[in-house]
């Protein structure tokens, strides 16, 4: 049997993962890809894609919330442990599109990913399936603005990869809006994409009113990151093609799809996947053509 390939695109309500999705879905399409796009949110909004295979068709959010007398987040929780329960209902209609490459809309629910099992268990399900995914955690850029909110998103990441265990491409998304919160940022974009000597960031949090008084926890949390070490981001903003293609060969490079798709690939977009090949200077300048 063969291995089927894709994406699962997570992170925070409102970072950008319907709209990526859209835009992946399109630019994949257009370099003559078959592309799935797979809505396992039960409470999404903005999907511009036809969705191939839809929770609701499942579970209905609403109706949760309804009958069980539940709030939105409990409601997703347990349309999450439903899908679960039925897993099998999803590996079945996956199997039965071979030939495609798969994007999968997730929920913004981040305990879902740090904490709670029901994904986590899915995943491996689909993984015993042949099933080769990666998955794809959104943040937005506008984390970057203050210490304490990009120290946050650090944390989280590192938790979801530790709890997900998936080959993950971590994306800060929104970067056009970047050059409306520069004069809010402490250090070059560099710094925040390559997550560099975590030191000058624990500097500023010391200096932080709101992180001031916690000097022992900020020094704790930053150790803990960078023990881990585990932590880079993509730039990305949706109009951008350029952008997205290396977010592209990124997510093929991880899940093992430029070894084992079904697109003939040449020597160089493969060499080039492989190594992560993206000339340095050129990566800066488009970079700071954010600024
Ligand atoms: N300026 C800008 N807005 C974006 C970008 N990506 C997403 N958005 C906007 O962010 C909002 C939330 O996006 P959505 O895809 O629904 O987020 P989701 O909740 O993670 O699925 C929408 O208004 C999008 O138009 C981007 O690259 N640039
Ligand atoms: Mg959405």
């Amino acid at each position: 049997m063969a291995a089927i390939f894709g994406q699962l695109v997570i992170g925070p309500p409102g970072s950008g993962k319907t709209t990526y999705c859209n835009a992946m879905c399109q630019f994949l399409e257009k370099i003559g890809r078959k592309v799935a796009v797979i809505n396992i949110d039960p409470a999404n909004e903005n999907m511009k894609y036809s969705t191939t295979i839809d929770i609701s068709e499942l579970i209905k959010h609403e109706e949760v919330m309804e009958t069980y007398k539940l709030g939105p987040n409990g409601a997703l929780v347990y349309c999450m442990e439903f899908l679960e329960a039925n897993v099998e209902w999803l590996i079945t209609k996956i199997l039965n599109l071979k030939d495609y490459y798969l994007i999968f809309d997730c929920p913004g629910q981040i305990e879902l990913y740090t904490h709670h099992k029901s994904v986590a268990a899915i995943v491996e399900k689909m993984s015993q399936n042949l099933i080769r995914l990666c998955s794809v955690y959104l943040i937005d850029s506008h984390y970057c603005s203050e210490p304490g909110k990009y120290l946050s998103s650090l944390l989280v990441c590192t938790s979801t990869m530790l709890q997900l265990g998936l080959p993950h491409i971590n994306v800060l998304t929104k970067f056009d809006q970047m050059k409306k919160f520069k004069d809010r940022l402490d250090f070059n974009i560099d710094f925040y994409t390559e997550v560099l000597d975590l030191h000058y960031l624990l500097e500023k949090l010391d200096e932080d009113p709101f992180t001031a008084k916690y000097k022992k926890l900020n020094a704790a949390l930053i150790s803990l990151i960078e023990d881990y070490s585990l932590v880079s981001f993509l730039p990305l903003d949706i109009s951008n093609q350029n952008l997205l293609l290396q977010v592209k060969n990124a997510v093929d490079k991880a899940n093992g799809y430029i070894f084992g798709g079904n697109e003939p690939q040449d020597i160089q977009t493969l060499l080039a996947c492989a190594v992560g090949a993206v000339n340095e200077n050129e990566k800066m300048s488009t970079l700071e053509s954010y600024l």
